[in-house]
């Protein structure tokens, strides 16, 4: 059922059943808005991802399953090291490749020998995701995991009950041995088992198990059922983009269809999912770390531009930063990430709206700054744990005597940034345009440069 239609039916169903003979002159419509976890998610903006692995070893991006386990030896492991780069960035969570389709398991799993027990690293005493969970922690970043449900090595692969008992019970051991989870990371990748038969993966299973197990955890997938892919691995959000969804537009993991990446960038006005994006992108060329790409890592103006395309339009960013085989952040990758945290600082310190004299009207708000100030950046917001309503608007500046509009957007959800030649006035006010039902701006930030 559309939004549209559930509001109308909900109308009905209210104005019949609890008011009786009075006209229904306002309502309270059912209206998706976030969870608690999703909230603070939402308000973290940055994760960061880290493939690591077998491929780390291997130079591959994706690995076979046959791998000999021994060749997992990551001499100066040291996830403070990550934890320390990730928050010098500003990230607030983190999600580590637990297992990639190559089958091989960061931690001693209990149901496969193809993990770290069978590796020289720790004498096979290691534990990769528990020394990662501590490392976060201790920084005050939260971890996140990701379980590829595509396995390379697994007999059963492909067998889909004997499999789907196999992940779970995976899922299980992640899920009850290191503490709270911020977020499960499952792509829909889903090739052939090694007895050519197609695994069916049990999802509903999967979703079930993670909210029993720990309710507060976020699962994102190209269908959610919390964080929804955003539809490329560009770093891009859509614009509009809408954190609510229509289920039924992407109904499974996986699920493939021409306009599949166009839905999910742009999200649908009338969903009545609250399900909000998030972008994952590589800081290199690869998922993984590869010697020859140390020289292609992301320059700090690229970060920033990424972080408008996904932030800047109401997405999280997931920026992938691979660890090398020595078991650190190479130093161009750690060095970039503490720069692209410096520039935040900078373009983000001065909000010359902080001081403003705030005039909230019906459409939107009006600010007066006291003096005229050139300003080249807009940062509007919703308040989003009432929902996201407004899917036009402009911004306004006083000159001469007359509002003149310096920018023009659609969707703002919890974060929208515009940037636009520098404009110098002491009056500015935020219109909106057309909303889905009565606007609820937050603050609005204004700053003079832009990145
Ligand atoms: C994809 C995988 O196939 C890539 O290797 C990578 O892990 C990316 C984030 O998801 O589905």
């Amino acid at each position: 059922m559309r939004r549209r239609d559930f509001l109308a039916t909900s109308a009905t169903a209210i104005g019949a059943a609890a008011c009786g003979p009075f006209k229904l002159t306002e309502i309270t419509p059912f209206l998706p808005t976030p969870s608690r976890s999703q909230l603070w998610w939402q308000r973290a903006e940055l994760g960061l991802f880290t493939h690591f692995g077998m491929n780390t070893f291997t130079d591959r991006e994706w690995g076979d399953g046959r791998e000999d386990p021994r060749a997992f030896n990551p001499v100066r492991f040291d996830a403070r090291q990550w934890a320390r780069a990730a928050k010098a960035g500003g990230f607030k969570y983190v999600i580590l490749t637990a297992k990639h389709h190559d089958g091989f398991c960061l931690w001693p799993s209990r149901y496969t020998d193809h993990s770290v027990k069978n590796s020289p690293w720790r004498d096979g005493h290691g534990d990769v995701v528990r020394e990662f969970v501590n490392a976060m922690r201790a920084e005050g970043l939260r971890p996140g995991l990701y379980l590829s449900p595509w396995d390379r090595h697994e007999r059963t692969y492909g067998d889909s009950p004997r499999y789907n008992d196999y992940y779970i019970a995976q899922l299980t051991e992640l899920l009850t041995q290191y503490g709270p989870i911020v977020e499960l990371f499952f792509d829909g990748a889903n090739g052939e088992g090694p007895n050519g038969k197609k695994q069916v993966y049990d999802w509903d299973r999967v979703h079930g198990t993670v909210r029993r197990l720990q309710p507060g955890a976020l699962m994102f997938s190209d269908a959610g059922p919390d964080i929804r892919w955003i539809g490329n691995e560009r770093g891009m959000a859509g614009d509009p983009n809408w954190c609510t969804v229509d289920p039924a537009f992407v109904p499974y993991a996986g699920y493939d269809a021409p306009q599949v990446g166009e839905w999910l960038q742009h999200g649908n006005a009338d969903g009545v999912v609250w399900r909000p994006g998030e972008a994952d992108v590589s800081i290199r060329p690869g998922w993984f770390h590869h010697e020859a790409e140390n020289a292609k890592v992301r320059s700090t103006e690229n970060l920033m531009e990424l972080y408008f395309a996904s932030v800047g339009r109401n997405a999280n960013l997931l920026l992938n930063v691979p660890p090398t085989r020595e078991g650190l952040f190479h130093e161009a990758d750690a060095r970039r990430l503490a720069e692209f945290g410096t520039r935040m600082r900078k373009v983000f310190a001065d909000d010359r709206a902080a001081a403003a004299r705030i005039g909230r009207t019906k459409e939107g708000v009006e600010l007066d700054l006291r003096e005229s100030v050139p300003i080249g950046m807009v940062v509007l917001r919703e308040q989003i744990e009432r929902g996201q309503a407004v899917s036009r608007y402009r911004v306004e500046a006083l000159v001469n005597g007359a509002w003149s509009a310096v920018s023009r957007g659609t969707t703002i959800g919890h974060r929208k940034i515009d940037r636009f030649a520098a404009v110098t006035s002491d009056r500015w006010r935020v219109v909106v345009e057309e909303s889905l039902w009565q606007p609820r701006l937050g603050d609005v930030g204004l700053f003079a440069a832009s990145g």
